[in-house]
This record gives C-alpha cells, sequence and structure tokens, in this order.
C-alpha cells in the first residue's frame, strides 16, 4: 500500500519544520519501525505503546507532507513458538497464525495505520535473510566456531560471564535461572566493528535515545565487544531449532531468531518500490531490546555496507501499582481491558493517556485508573473539550453560526493567538522532528489553553451585553475558533477521531484515515483560513467529563 503525499514538494510541505535545515535527514521520505512482537504472548498495552508512538509519529509526518514508511510486525522463530505450539497440539505456524492475528485484529481496532505488517515466517522476509547471511558468510564476517556462555532461555539470549555474575545467575530481565550452555555455532564478527560502532555513536548524538540509554550503552561498550553466535542447532536442540531459517549452506544449523527479526527492519523495504526508505529513521523500541538494537543492529548493517538508522529510540516500561507487569503476576493491562477504556472513553482518550503519561523517557510509567480519569478530564474534557465548545457555543450565540470577521493586523499586540499559534506549529514540529512526542502534544495543547486564557481576559459574554461592542466581540472570538482550528489540526496524529469531529464542526478539511490532510500542515498551520460567515455547526460534547467514582473499565 503505497502512501498519497508522494512528491509532495520539499519547501511546501514544512516551510518552517526545523527538520528541513539539517540536509542529512531526508526531507520527503520517513521510515518508522516497532519492534516485531513475539507471537508466544497475546498483545498487551506494552505492545500497543509501542505501535501507538509510531503511528503518532507516522500520522504526524505525513500530515507534515512526508513520504511515510511505517512499519510492525511479528517475530515468529523464537524456540518458545516451537515448544509452546507442541504443548497447544498445534505446529508452530498454526500458533503463529492464530496469534500473529491477534496482534493484527488488536492494531486495526486501535486505527493503527501501518503501512505493511511483517511476519518473518513469511517468504519476502525468509529469502532475503538467507541472502543477507550467505553474503556475511562469503565475506567472512560470519564463521563456525564453538561457543560457551550463559544461556537466558525466557530471553532467547546469551549473557557474558560479568553480566551473568552481576546479575547472580539470573535472567535480568524475568529472574529466571541461567543455565551454561556450549554449543557449535556460526559466528558474527561483532567485536571487528567496535570501533567503527562506537565512533559513529560519538559522532552522532541523536543515535541512541534518550541520553540516559545512549550512556547505557556506551558503559557496556567499555567491556569490548565479543563475537555473536548467529546460528542454532549446534546444541543437539533439533526440535525447536528446526523451526527458524535454515543457515545457507548446513542444514543442521538455523539462524539466530534475534538475527531473524532484527532483519526485518531491512528486508520489509529491500524491494524496488522500496529501497529508498532504507535508512530507518527511527526504530522505536524499549529499553529491554536496546543491545540488539543500538550494537548488533548497526554492526550487522556495517558489515553489509548498509547505511544506519538515523535514530534508535529506546522508551521504558509501563508498569502497574509499582510492579513490572508480567505473565506471572497476571498484572498485564490485556486487550480486554484496553477494549473497555476505548469503549467507555472513545479511543483518542486511552492514546491521550498513554501518550502523555507514558514512559518516553528513562523512567517506568505506571498504568493508573485514577491517573488516567485526572488527565482526561483536566486535558481533554476542560482542556480542548471545553475551549471548543466555549467558543463554538458563544459563536452560535452571538453570531448565528457564522465565524465573524477577523481583526485587520494580526501583529497587534492586543492580540496574543496569532502569535502562539504561530509558536505552537513551530514547537509541535520541532518536538516531533525529535521523538519528543509529550513535548509536541504539550504545545499543541497549550494553545487551546491559551483560548480559554483569552477568553477570561477579555470576557467577550459580558462585552456582548452591550450591542455597541459586538465588532469587539466577533474579533475575540474570531483569534480564538481560528485558534482552536489550528490546535485541532496539530492534535490530530493523536486524537484523530475527535480532532476530525472538531475540524468537521468548522467545516474544515479533516484528516484522512492515514493522518494526512488534503493540503500539507504547514498550510492548514497558516492563520487565517477561516473566513468570516463560514458556518460552525455544534456537534456533540467531545469529551465528556469522567467521573472517577466508577468503577475501573474491564475491572472484574
Ligand atoms: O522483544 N511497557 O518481542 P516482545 C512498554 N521479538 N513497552 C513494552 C512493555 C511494557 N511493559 N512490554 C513490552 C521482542 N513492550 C522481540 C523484538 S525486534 C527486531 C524483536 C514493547 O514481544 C516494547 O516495545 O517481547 C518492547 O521492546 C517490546 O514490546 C518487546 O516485545
Amino acid at each position: 500500500m503505497e502512501r498519497r503525499w508522494q512528491g509532495v514538494g520539499r519547501g511546501v510541505a514544512l516551510a518552517y519544520n526545523p527538520l528541513m535545515s539539517d540536509p542529512a535527514i531526508s526531507p520527503d521520505r520517513f521510515y518508522v519501525t516497532t519492534p516485531i512482537y513475539y507471537v508466544n504472548d497475546r498483545p498487551h498495552v506494552g505492545h500497543c505503546y509501542s505501535t501507538l508512538l509510531a503511528d503518532t509519529v507516522a500520522r504526524f509526518m505525513r500530515a507534515s507532507g512526508r513520504d511515510v514508511f511505517f512499519l510492525t510486525g511479528t517475530d515468529e522463530h523464537s524456540e518458545r513458538v516451537a515448544s509452546r505450539a507442541a504443548e497447544e497440539g498445534m505446529t508452530p505456524i498454526q500458533w503463529a497464525d492464530r496469534n500473529a492475528g491477534l496482534f493484527k485484529e488488536a492494531f486495526a481496532k486501535l486505527g493503527f495505520t501501518n503501512d505493511d505488517f511483517i511476519r518473518t515466517t513469511e517468504s519476502r522476509h525468509k529469502d532475503l535473510v538467507t541472502r543477507y547471511v550467505r553474503t556475511l558468510l562469503e565475506q567472512g564476517d560470519v564463521y563456525l566456531g564453538e561457543y560457551s556462555g550463559w544461556w537466558d532461555h525466557s530471553q532467547e539470549e546469551y549473557l557474558t560471564e560479568t553480566m551473568a555474575r552481576e546479575h547472580g545467575f539470573k535472567s535480568p530481565v524475568t529472574g529466571k535461572d541461567l543455565v551454561k550452555r556450549t554449543e557449535k555455532n556460526y559466528f558474527f564478527r561483532l567485536a571487528r566493528y567496535q570501533d567503527r560502532l562506537l565512533r559513529h555513536i560519538n559522532e552522532n548524538p541523536g543515535f541512541i535515545r534518550p541520553e540516559a540509554r545512549k550512556n547505557e550503552v556506551l558503559g557496556r561498550l567499555r567491556d569490548g565487544l565479543q563475537d555473536v553466535p548467529v546460528s542454532r542447532g549446534g546444541a543437539g536442540d533439533g526440535g525447536a531449532a528446526a523451526w527458524g531459517i535454515r543457515m545457507p549452506g548446513d542444514e543442521g544449523h538455523s539462524i539466530y531468531v534475534w538475527i531473524d527479526a532484527l532483519f526485518n527492519y531491512l528486508s520489509v523495504v529491500d524491494t524496488r518500490e522500496r529501497r529508498a526508505y532504507w535508512p530507518a529513521d527511527v526504530h522505536l523500541i524499549a529499553k529491554d531490546i536496546l543491545w540488539f538494537h543500538a550494537v548488533i543492529w548497526p554492526c550487522l548493517l556495517m558489515a553489509l555496507g548498509e547505511e544506519l538508522p538515523k535514530c534508535v529510540y529506546a522508551h521504558s516500561f509501563w508498569i502497574r501499582e509499582g510492579r513490572k507487569m508480567s505473565k506471572s503476576l497476571g498484572n498485564f493491562i490485556d486487550m480486554e481491558t484496553i477494549d473497555a477504556y476505548c469503549d467507555r472513553y472513545g479511543t483518542d482518550a486511552l492514546r491521550w493517556y498513554l501518550l502523555t503519561q507514558g514512559p518516553m523517557g528513562a523512567t517506568d510509567a505506571d498504568f493508573s485508573y485514577a491517573k488516567f480519569v485526572e488527565v482526561y478530564n483536566a486535558d481533554l474534557a476542560n482542556g480542548i473539550g471545553n475551549a471548543a465548545s466555549r467558543v463554538i457555543n458563544m459563536i452560535h450565540k452571538y453570531f448565528d453560526g457564522k465565524c465573524p470577521s477577523a481583526p485587520s493586523d494580526s501583529d497587534d499586540n492586543a492580540r496574543p493567538l496569532p502569535g502562539r499559534a504561530r509558536d505552537a506549529a513551530f514547537r509541535v514540529s520541532a518536538c516531533m522532528g525529535e521523538n519528543d512526542i509529550g513535548g509536541a502534544l504539550s504545545a499543541a495543547l497549550g494553545l487551546s489553553n491559551a483560548v480559554d486564557v483569552f477568553i477570561n481576559d477579555t470576557t467577550p459574554f459580558k462585552l456582548a451585553k452591550d450591542p455597541a461592542n459586538m465588532e469587539r466581540v466577533g474579533h475575540i472570538l474570531y483569534d480564538c475558533v481560528e485558534s482552536i482550528r489550528i490546535a485541532a489540526v496539530l492534535l490530530s496524529c493523536a486524537l484523530p477521531e475527535k480532532m476530525g469531529a472538531l475540524l468537521g464542526m468548522m467545516g474544515q478539511p479533516v484528516p484522512m484515515d492515514d493522518g494526512s490532510f488534503e493540503e500539507p500542515l504547514d498550510k492548514l498551520c497558516e492563520w487565517g483560513r477561516l473566513k468570516a460567515g463560514d458556518a460552525v455547526t455544534k456537534g456533540e460534547g467531545l469529551f465528556p467529563r469522567a467521573d472517577g467514582a466508577d468503577p475501573e473499565p474491564g475491572s472484574r
């Protein structure tokens, strides 16, 4: 599915976008990825969160006129899939089909706009992985050797002696016992790329984000890199290892699931039509899989002579009541709960909570119903929702639902809103360019809050009591409604449904299903598009107030 906006001119689309001043960033294309999720788990809030971040960035970039490719999918060749399928009396692919379907369904329900959904069991992926690994073998970057290390079965990765010791020979992620394992394996010469990687990280401050995560990687790199296994099978675990992509030229081994998985980012766009999307602009992941993305993946790419992604952004975790969400605690925010929130408050409300309160930084975020209600009421019901209805109601009361005429001078000091709108558009764009979604949304919401403040300061509802003031009242309301329009455009990547409804009430272009508009964002954010006499209709309340006394959605 190719996206619209192809060929939208550079300067046109992003006249104010700071991204444009950086020639290293492709002005036209934008490629964003999420991790591909293990099909052993059912989707939960963590998977939805990473994919939501990507969806929001993708929508914003499309609206800005970029030609976006947004990829998500499932990682299916894990040993656990084979063993779990056997327990369930299914073949691995039957089990994978079932669970990949659950991810697709969950993402479709949440309205995510991914351009593709890769399953690593598809031949388009497997064929290319075989080709990449064959190239690495032929050029001597992959060799046959023996490996002995501490195997974390729950994470399907080896830990170095130092790491294993540090964590008391337990998995740092799940706490399960590590097992000493020796296997004959194919290895990737990771150590060969250490200096180049270090140089790259130091020369490209935006490569690993946020800063805390970069420092973590740099710290670990001080121990030095060892070659890493890229195959399975030498340990005699035939059954599980048989579920995987064969090692080229050696039927006894299959390619290690992590190597197979990382290649998805490249394999999906390694076609004639999509090649130009590479390198990815951002791989959105969480901190659990940072090492693979910030160290192993770039080194594999260097070995293949490919360009490196521009940014690996590793967010933190959603936790629940201070505790990690896990199967054993059974405290996941699962799809049933997510659906229940969406049914009661709307999908946009859940998007807003996750986007503004989520763990984008270096610390984990607690998912809490009380916080959800607080944020919903403050930002949506009493925020943009209330500002919009206040303004629209006054336009109905005093101007018969027709947009009043604009004052003549938008640089007039007594008119703070045109300048606020310009600043908001600039800040939203600057923040999105830095993957600072929270910053972007707070700048956009700040504009609608400024409308409230302006109404309280200028009191049009009082002025309107004297017919002699009606021109002034009209001027005030014009600035308000025009600001609300621009805020709605800027917030539409986060709140596509509700902002679409609000723009519709103002007779304005609404975002299409993929988040783009008929015109690029900078045009839509130009002051003065609403014209005197344009009909402004009253709609249903956008965000009815939430009552925290109601039981939590989905609670049983
Ligand atoms: O690691 N909070 O897959 P996975 C926030 N297949 N995000 C969370 C989360 C939480 N509590 N839990 C999970 C894998 N995530 C590999 C990836 S990529 C080439 C291969 C999200 O199913 C977050 O993005 O375990 C995390 O990195 C990812 O799910 C792990 O998904």
